[in-house]
């Protein structure tokens, strides 16, 4: 286990150091991909030659955000992490390449694991972007408008659009501060929120058709085929946050999206609302997670899967 330092510190490291290397975790989402490209922006500000390294390509709909960094080929001197919870999380490749040599890691994950030799976790943060705005403050003063733009990426996808329960008054306080930069923030959240390639809503359209209701309509049972996912042409990435269509319907307290995956076996969410636990429903086929989201995995067809999880959920409702 590495060292805890303070923010400060980690801006001295970064400060002393040159030829930085920085990487952002697999599957990038809006906040490491606004962390690591706003810091890369920054130190390239300060004339230091940086780059952002990740496992997997980033999705063009970040290209604003990509753009703000000019392409620096080098040998690194210097590591660091940001918003990666676990150096396991930084995938393959990078995680060969770079794991066992982080220098800093720069987070807001209870669960990190302190894999850097030098660590700053700030857990109260609703998205790491929060503690890179202020780590570029301390850096080179307020971040200019690309990398304003690229940290309220992080702040408002991490915070579902600020609707979260992760959002803090310190939260907004910061938005407010990279709004001033004069950022285009409708246009950031319509392109994060409000825009949906044409295969994901194919793939909808035949998912909410599937979508069966039981027990006076508490349950909702949503199934998606590999059939359905070849016809819409959506990848995986498409089906990013599918699982929560059921439990959007008024009165569902358990939603369950049964997903066919090769090698006859299926891929379950459940999404639940009180009284109904998501993780002791999914432990009793083996699975976990969270009070209101957890998962599983079960053999069989999605017929068979979902008559298995039909019959769970009926014992929850059916007089004892
Ligand atoms: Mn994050």
């Amino acid at each position: 286990m590495g060292m805890k330092i303070d923010l400060q510190t980690a801006a001295q490291r970064l400060r002393e150091k040159d030829n930085i290397l920085i990487l952002i975790h697999q599957f990038p989402d809006g906040d490491t991909i606004g962390c690591g490209f706003a810091l890369c922006r920054a130190l390239q500000t300060l004339s230091k030659t940086a780059r952002v390294l990740c496992s997997h390509t980033v999705n063009q709909k970040y290209d604003y955000i990509l753009n703000s960094v000019t392409p620096q080929c080098f040998e690194p001197d210097f590591v660091v992490s940001v918003d990666v919870a676990d150096q396991k999380l930084l995938g393959e490749p990078v995680l060969s390449a770079y794991g066992d040599r982080i220098d800093l890691s720069i987070d807001h994950h209870g669960s990190n694991t302190f894999f850097a030799k030098e660590n700053y976790v700030d857990a109260s943060a609703a998205a790491a972007s929060e503690i890179l705005y202020e780590l570029i403050c301390l850096l080179c003063g307020e971040p200019d408008k690309q990398m304003a733009a690229a940290l309220y990426t992080g702040i408002s996808t991490d915070t579902g659009c600020f609707k979260f329960t992760n959002t803090t008054p310190k939260t907004h306080l910061i938005a407010a501060k990279l709004m001033e930069r004069g950022i285009d923030y409708g246009e950031i959240n319509r392109i994060m929120f409000d825009t949906k390639v044409k295969s994901r809503i194919l793939l909808e359209r035949m998912a909410l058709d599937s979508m069966r209701f039981f027990c006076d309509d508490k349950v909702a049972i949503m199934t998606i085929t590999r059939e359905m996912k070849q016809k819409s042409g959506a990848d995986d990435e498409d089906l990013n946050g599918i699982s929560a269509l059921p439990r959007q319907v008024e009165g569902v307290l358990i939603g369950i999206t049964v997903r066919e995956q090769e090698g006859g076996y299926c891929k379950i969410s459940v999404r639940t609302h009180e009284p109904v636990s998501a993780a002791e429903f999914c432990a009793k086929f083996g699975g976990g997670g969270h009070v209101r989201a957890a998962g599983c995995e079960i053999k069989g067809s999605v017929e068979e899967a979902s008559e298995q999880l039909l019959a769970l959920a009926k014992t929850y409702f059916e007089a004892k």
